[in-house]
């Protein structure tokens, strides 16, 4: 028989790619059905999955918001779910210090309600699987010389998404510990590729340069993020889902740490405009200096490893994707 799979969040950027690369494949359509949740927020776009919805009857999309305890519990009900891949939430670092509640209440509360009901299916079946993924934010900051984050290394968020993601990590490793659910969470590095919204950095400086508009540099620009094509991503969050050890932790990096600064340059490069449309703006509160991931973990016990390289492959596929869809 089929297995139900609960995603959540995948009218969004990551999510929808996952619709796209991971639950249409041949294999994964042979084994298991999806039911797709999401509240279609400013960042999700029914648009950006319609056509595999329409092509495949192995996918079902519900309009809900994890948020209702209520409209889950229905919903949970209804298929009785195998398992949950909870991408849906508040996402953009920005957002988070000017209005933190909404993360509180999508981050934290609805990764609860969606925790429970997981529960109630587990002492129903006694089988179920729950990955959560977050990311490598939960563990704040490092400096230049600092070792790459590893499972093991303690969380600090700076930010209130950062702190909204870890509270979250920390009710899943919760409900582990206390009730056995068999949760995993997957921690991942900056993500690019196509779909994103273009509050994120690298759609953002595409579109400003497709505009020959002002590209925005937080502070000096010299702050390092780690890149991951999304595809790598994805993959990733299929071998935890499906081969991950209940109760664990898996990190997921790009290897591909490169400055701010140099990134927009890049892209500017790329499309033959000047560097004069950099500009320096105020900084981030609390601006993070360096994310970096150690994901030997992963590549030990699930064979996983990011394949897109970033400069040669993945940022030249992502900003031909931009154009084609804003060059005027
Ligand atoms: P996104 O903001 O592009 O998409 C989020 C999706 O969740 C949207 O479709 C939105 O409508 C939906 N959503 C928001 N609130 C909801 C609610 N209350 N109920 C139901 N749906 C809701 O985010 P993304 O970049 O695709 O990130 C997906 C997940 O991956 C998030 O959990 C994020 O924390 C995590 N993550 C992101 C990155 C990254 O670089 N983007 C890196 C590591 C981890
Ligand atoms: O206009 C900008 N100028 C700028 O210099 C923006 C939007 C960002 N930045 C800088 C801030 C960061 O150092 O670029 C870097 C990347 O910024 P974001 O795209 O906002 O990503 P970040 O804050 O690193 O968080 C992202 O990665 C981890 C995602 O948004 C999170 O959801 C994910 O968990």
């Amino acid at each position: 028989m089929k297995k139900c799979v609960l995603l959540t969040g995948c009218a969004g950027f990551i999510g929808s790619n996952f619709v796209k690369t991971i639950a249409c494949r041949d294999d994964v359509k042979a084994q298991y059905d999806f039911v797709i949740v999401d509240a279609l927020t400013y960042a999700g776009r029914l648009s950006n999955i319609q056509k595999e919805l329409d092509a495949n009857p192995h996918l079902t999309f519900v309009k809900e918001d994890i948020r209702d305890a209520h409209k889950m519990d229905q919903l949970f009900k209804k298929y009785q779910f195998y398992g949950v891949i909870n991408f849906a939430a508040e996402s953009h670092v920005d957002r988070s210090i000017e209005s933190p509640n909404i993360f509180v209440e999508t981050n934290v509360l609805g990764t609860l309600n969606l925790l429970k009901e997981s529960l109630a299916q587990f002492e129903k079946t006694g089988s179920f699987r729950y990955l959560q993924v977050s990311t490598d934010e939960v563990y704040g900051t490092l400096q230049l010389d600092d070792p790459a984050f590893t499972e093991d290394t303690p969380i600090a968020p700076n930010s209130p998404y950062s702190a909204s993601k870890a509270s979250a990590d920390l009710l899943c490793r919760s409900f582990f510990e206390t009730f056995k659910l068999p949760v995993t969470i997957t921690r991942c590095s900056n993500n690019y590729g196509p779909l994103q919204v273009e509050e994120k950095f690298i759609p953002l400086m595409i579109k400003r340069a497709l505009a020959n508009e002002k590209l925005p540099i937080y502070g000096t620009g010299m702050n390092i993020r780690d890149w991951i094509y999304v595809d790598d991503h994805n993959e990733g969050v299929w071998k935890v889902f499906t081969a991950g050890k209940n109760g664990e932790v898996y990190n997921l990096g790009g290897n591909s740490e490169r400055q701010n600064l140099d990134v927009a340059k890049m892209i500017l490069k790329h499309l033959g405009k000047p560097e004069s449309l950099l500009s320096f703006v105020q900084d981030r509160k609390g601006h993070d200096f360096r994310y970096a991931i150690n994901y030997s973990k992963a590549q030990k016990e699930l064979n996983w490893q990011p394949t897109v390289r970033f400069e040669e492959e993945g940022l030249e596929r992502t900003i031909n994707y931009y154009k084609n869809l804003w060059a005027k």
